[in-house]
């Protein structure tokens, strides 16, 4: 596809055609059928599973893939197959095979496993508990980190590309009433072409690192549906919702908000659509302050499913950011998906708690979930706590900009997210790259995403956390030149004075050379520091040099005139392989305002004093 691919269905501002539109995020080629707003079971829990460095249950001899064989060998792992007698040779075995928790990172489960990249295959038997023989079965995958190929029963599924996204597959015709056998291949070999590419500062922590869960719905279900204020006209509610199944077309759906009294009957086109607009009075707008939740229920003949939805508008102008319409300083805080204490990637609820509580604790009413989706707990959290968030896909320093395989991955990526937290009010801004080396590539790429995103959800600001440059030549005086800017509706950027870029006192010499008419946000600055280990502010390494350098930072950032808000890099230590240097990081990158223990360092307080004397 050209860099025209998206051009052609770009509208902005037009309701009718928005809906129309926006009925793309439902359409991809398997549901996601989500486990947080209709009945579950859980499949959480011991697994087994079976290390394949050398992917020997995935080839044969001659590397041709098992399942593309016509006699499939029951040394195939998926076929999960046990000697039939004596004499056979099978030379694997899941039952005897060591078992790991999922969800959970395999890296921090199994000591063996804490550098491995490569496959690990899982199996979790099940017993079907379906309660009506008409009804469809689903499985659905918070996710798997990097590709996942999921077997039911000997028979493949699918196959899903991308660390950080869920994904559903229908299980229904391949359910036995007696033991199933699900096998999935995790595979978290890095690639060049991938997203991300190979060269991050990240641990790739690899297996089913979220919740997987069997889901039951009727034979035609509510597939997806999206409900929110009107952008332009708050008076107004509008939405859209797709069935899936043999009756989608002609069918009637009730949208039901019953605290608000409200109750609209939709008839489905014959693609199983239907959009709506409703006006609203007394509405309760969702606020940091008041976080208000309405109940939305969607009931059609057979299926119902219910949701916690907030109302708001968000829109820039000028230099503002606009939360209902009146202007918001976003006193924000990066995060990377990490348990702190447990160690390794964060999952539960638990872990969102933890995290968004500390951010809370700061002073903050906004994050920066870096550098990927992070778990659907965060922003459910966040909806619930009055945290605004900035959402953000893999799209990360040197991705392969010229290879259309790699931007359709970043495409279905932001997607999935997209269709994954479009009805989360706490949700602000998407976000399409991380400090990418500009080219004309890049551009297309990142100007292609932004189109498509625009197409997907227009009612939500788009960014990029971009890199800044010396104005003119001058090293005191910094700007951002970046034609994506043009693209964006907020100019965020990086930037590492007082760390990469000199020492904290540079920050109070240089002067900041603002061309574009936007609100500008920072969304990172920091360094490194190793808790408990004190000295005087000019040695690395020590929490004074630390808050120094905040201190200093904020100084300088402040005397940004447009500086609508800043997401300084980062709550939490998490781990990072570029990061070895003994005694100090030891594999962590240190410039967390808190420990890897749960510890907070002196920065922690800088950062809160600011955050507690701005409105
Ligand atoms: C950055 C990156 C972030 C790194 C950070 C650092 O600019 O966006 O992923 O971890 O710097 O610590 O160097």
């Amino acid at each position: 596809m050209s860099f025209a691919r998206f051009k052609s269905i770009l509208s902005i501002g037009c309701p009718a055609l928005f809906l129309l539109l926006s009925l793309s995020c439902f359409s991809q080629a398997t549901p996601y059928v989500n486990p947080n707003v209709r009945a579950s079971e859980s499949l959480s829990g011991y697994w087994k599973y079976i290390v394949d460095p050398y992917e020997n249950g995935y080839y044969n001899y001659r590397l041709e893939p098992f399942e593309e064989q016509e006699d499939t060998s029951r040394n195939a792992f998926f076929t999960d197959s046990k000697p039939r007698d004596r004499s056979e040779l099978i030379e694997y075995d899941f039952d005897l095979s060591d078992s790991i928790y999922v969800p959970g990172d395999w890296n921090t489960q199994k000591e063996k496993l804490f550098f491995y990249e490569g496959t690990v295959w899982y199996r979790r038997l099940f017993n079907s508990t379906i309660k009506d023989p008409a009804n469809r079965v689903f499985l659905s995958f918070g996710a798997a980190n990097y590709k996942a190929d999921v077997y039911l029963n000997g028979q493949k599924l699918g196959s899903h590309t991308g660390g950080f996204t869920p994904f559903s597959f229908e299980i229904t015709s391949l359910l036995k009433d007696t033991v199933n056998s699900l096998v999935v291949k995790v595979d978290n070999k890095r690639l060049k072409d991938g997203v991300p590419t190979v060269n991050t500062d990240w641990w790739n922590y690899g297996g089913i690192t979220r919740d997987v869960n069997l889901l039951e719905t009727p034979s035609t279900f509510i597939e997806g549906f999206s409900i929110q204020l009107e952008r332009d006209d708050p008076g107004h509610i509008v939405g859209l919702v797709q069935l899936n199944g043999i009756d989608r077309s002609g069918s009637e759906v009730e949208v039901h908000i019953p605290e608000l009294g409200k109750s609209v009957l939709l008839k489905t086109d014959e693609k199983g659509k239907a959009s709506f607009r409703t006006s609203v009075d007394s509405l309760r707008l969702w606020s940091v302050n008041d976080p208000k939740l309405y109940k939305v229920i969607f009931n059609t003949k057979e299926d119902t499913i219910t949701d916690m939805v907030g109302f708001r508008t968000i829109t820039v102008k000028g230099r503002d950011i606009l939360l209902n319409d009146r202007p918001v300083f976003l006193k924000g805080i990066s995060i990377h998906e990490e348990s702190p204490i447990r160690g390794g990637r964060a999952h539960s609820k638990a872990d969102a708690r933890q995290l968004l509580g500390w951010a809370k604790e700061l002073g903050c009413n906004f994050v920066r979930l870096a550098h990927y989706p992070h778990n659907e707990h965060m922003v459910r959290l966040a909806d619930s706590l009055g945290i605004l968030v900035w959402e953000e896909i893999p799209v990360y320093w040197t991705i392969s900009w010229e290879n259309e395989a790699t931007y359709e991955n970043a495409a279905n990526q932001l997607q999935e997210l997209i269709r994954r937290d479009r009805n989360r009010a706490s949700v602000i801004i998407w976000s399409m790259a991380n400090e990418t080396p500009t080219s004309n590539a890049r551009n297309r790429f990142l100007t292609d995403l932004a189109e498509l995103t625009r197409s997907l959800d227009p009612t939500r600001l788009i960014s990029a956390a971009l890199e800044q440059s010396s104005y003119q030549g001058d090293p005191w005086v910094r700007t951002i030149e970046d034609d994506f800017a043009r693209v964006t509706d907020i100019l965020s950027f990086n930037q590492y004075i007082g760390w990469y870029d000199g020492l904290p006192d540079k920050a109070e010499k240089i002067s900041w050379k603002i061309q574009q008419n936007k609100p500008v946000f920072i969304s990172e600055f920091g360094g490194g520091a190793k808790q408990g280990y004190f000295g005087d502010k000019h040695t690395r390494w020590t929490e004074d040099y630390q808050e120094y350098l905040y201190e200093e930072n904020i100084k300088m950032l402040s005397s940004i005139e447009q500086l609508r808000g800043m997401s300084p890099w980062i709550l939490v230590d998490f781990r990072s392989p570029r990061r070895m240097l003994p005694k100090i990081q030891d594999g962590w990158n240190r410039k967390g305002l808190i420990s890897e223990e749960g510890i907070k360092k002196k920065a922690f307080y800088t950062l809160q004093k600011y955050y507690l004397s701005k409105e």
